[in-house]
């Protein structure tokens, strides 16, 4: 179990399409172990293996309040097979957009195919806030972040401050 280190924007690799997986072996479950550290750690209640810089389509999510009843939940390969027409709004952050909110509408609910950490393939179907995450790290496999459904004007500012971070963070 390892913590790793979380891209933040600006990055390229966030932008990166991630490489679906052609099994899953040691070398999976050991990243999903280490990305679910990484996600306990920071802390969040998704991550997708891009945001520490490994291209593969795993997305890692836990969106149980309580800190004894953990309840890790792991995507491989995940595929939307339905999207409720219903849409629903959600105060959005991301642990690559770090302090930035925003409310973003998204499908309420989703069916979701994918293979789970024993590579069993599943489905799910989620709702509330489990549909707003599991569609927010899949986007992260297409390389898109929420801040893309912002106005030009609102990401910008978002990506300028946060690139003034990132330099400050240097000088120091
Ligand atoms: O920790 C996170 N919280 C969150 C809140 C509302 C909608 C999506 C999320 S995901 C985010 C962690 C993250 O950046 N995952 O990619
Ligand atoms: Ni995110």
């Amino acid at each position: 179990m390892t913590i790793r280190t979380i891209l933040t924007e600006p990055n390229k690799l966030l932008r990166k399409i991630s490489e679906s997986v052609e099994r899953v072996g040691a070398e999976e479950k050991k990243l999903m172990d280490d990305m679910l550290d990484t996600m306990y750690e920071a802390p969040g209640i998704g991550l997708a293996a891009i945001q520490i810089g490994v291209p593969k389509r795993i997305i890692v999510i836990d969106i149980s309040r309580d800190e004894n009843k953990k309840e890790p939940r792991y995507f491989v390969n995940p595929i939307i097979k339905n999207k409720n027409e219903e849409k629903s709004i959600y105060e959005e952050g991301c642990l690559s957009v770090p302090e930035q909110f925003a409310e973003i509408e998204r499908p309420n609910s989703c069916e979701v195919q994918y293979l789970d950490y024993d590579g069993k393939k599943q489905v799910l179907r989620a709702e509330g806030l489990l549909a707003t995450c599991i569609q927010h790290e899949m986007d992260h496999l297409e390389g898109i972040l929420f801040i893309d459904y912002l106005s030009k004007l609102k990401r910008s500012m978002i990506i300028k401050k946060l690139s003034k971070i990132k330099i400050n963070r240097e000088i120091l």
